[in-house]
């Protein structure tokens, strides 16, 4: 069955490269005629792994083929994902089964709200990419990613098409907790390092505020019963900041890049649920606060 891919950024490829060399059939959605004739003109998708350049020409159409579709693969910004899916909807089949791959939380249950009829899965990745160029993309770190149904279905029978396609997939009958925790993670680690302008590593000379920060997202998780989620919440953040100690976090690459941040579907989904819940959790206003202060003086969305 043929996997139609949402998007053509950093995950887009690193999905359609893999199941594409491994037999599958995978076809592109773009936006616009303009970002088709784009594509056209560059003449495929390139994903570079280990330093070696792949040539990957896929097929790729408009939202507004009549081609119906079985198999999506969102693979677009949170804020991006609602209107991309209804750029679709008409050729989505009662069948269908989509996989919303976006970071943080409310976009994935806004996408399942707007399908009754068809068969979410909510993704959450630790794998790692980056665009070099317009369909130009850079593999740049190893991860697993998670696949779960917040009704609890079965694991659908074409996650062995993952794994012949070597995307390193586990299936989980918890993916809220999933997504919770890498929510949490990117609270606690992504604003920090756009206010201080640092790798995640140099966080590590900010232990107190991470411990503080850690300490709020811990009564949040567990106030809306994700005490899993919460489980050694400051020693995970350590240790991803450790192993990722080089790294520019996603939120500062994007702001270092000029491009809107997910921080809607991070900090503001964690405060908006804390107020509803009466919960106070004074430091993530305030980073949250400062961080609003930075996106404006940078030029950019701060939502
Ligand atoms: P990206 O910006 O590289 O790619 C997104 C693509 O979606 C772009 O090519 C954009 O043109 C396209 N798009 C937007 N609206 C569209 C529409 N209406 N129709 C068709 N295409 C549309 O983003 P990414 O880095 O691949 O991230 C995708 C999601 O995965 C994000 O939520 C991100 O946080 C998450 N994620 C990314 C990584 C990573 O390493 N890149 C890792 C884990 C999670
Ligand atoms: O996911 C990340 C990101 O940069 O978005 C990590 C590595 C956890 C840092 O927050």
């Amino acid at each position: 069955m043929t996997w139609h891919i949402l998007g053509a950024g950093s995950l887009a490829t690193l999905w359609a490269a893999r199941l594409a060399r491994n037999g599958q059939p995978v076809r592109l959605i773009l936006r616009n005629p303009a970002r088709l004739a784009a594509y056209r003109q560059a003449g495929g998708l390139i994903l570079i792994e280990d330093g070696q350049a792949q040539h990957y020409p896929l097929a790729a159409e408009l939202p507004a083929e009549h081609l119906p579709i079985e198999r999506l693969l969102v693979a677009c910004k949170a804020y991006d994902a609602e209107a991309a899916v209804a750029s679709v909807t008409p050729r989505l089949s009662s069948s269908a089964q989509i996989l919303l791959l976006q970071n943080g939380l409310g976009s994935q249950q806004a996408v399942a709200a707007q399908l009754p009829q068809q068969r979410c899965l909510f993704l959450s990745s630790t794998e790692g990419a980056y665009r070099e160029a317009d369909f130009r993309v850079v593999f740049a770190g190893c991860g697993q990613t998670w696949l779960g149904d917040r009704q609890n279905g079965p694991a659908p029978a074409w996650l062995a098409e993952l794994a012949a396609a070597k995307i390193p997939c586990c299936w989980t009958t918890d993916i809220m907790a999933r997504l919770w925790r890498k929510l949490a993670l990117n609270c606690a680690i992504n604003p920090l390092t756009v206010l201080l302008d640092c790798h995640n590593g140099d966080l590590l000379q900010h232990r107190n505020t991470l411990s503080v920060l850690c300490a709020e997202l811990i009564g949040l998780l567990r106030t809306c019963n994700q005490s899993e989620a919460a489980e050694n919440l400051e020693e995970e953040v350590l240790r991803v900041i450790q192993a990722t100690s080089g790294n520019y976090s996603s939120m500062h690459q994007d702001v270092a890049n000029g491009r809107r941040t997910e921080i809607a579907y991070l900090l503001d989904y964690a405060l908006t649920h804390a107020r509803q819940l009466d919960l106070h959790l004074p430091h993530l206003k305030e980073l949250r606060h400062r961080l609003g202060e930075r996106l404006i003086a940078n030029g950019l969305p701060n939502n």
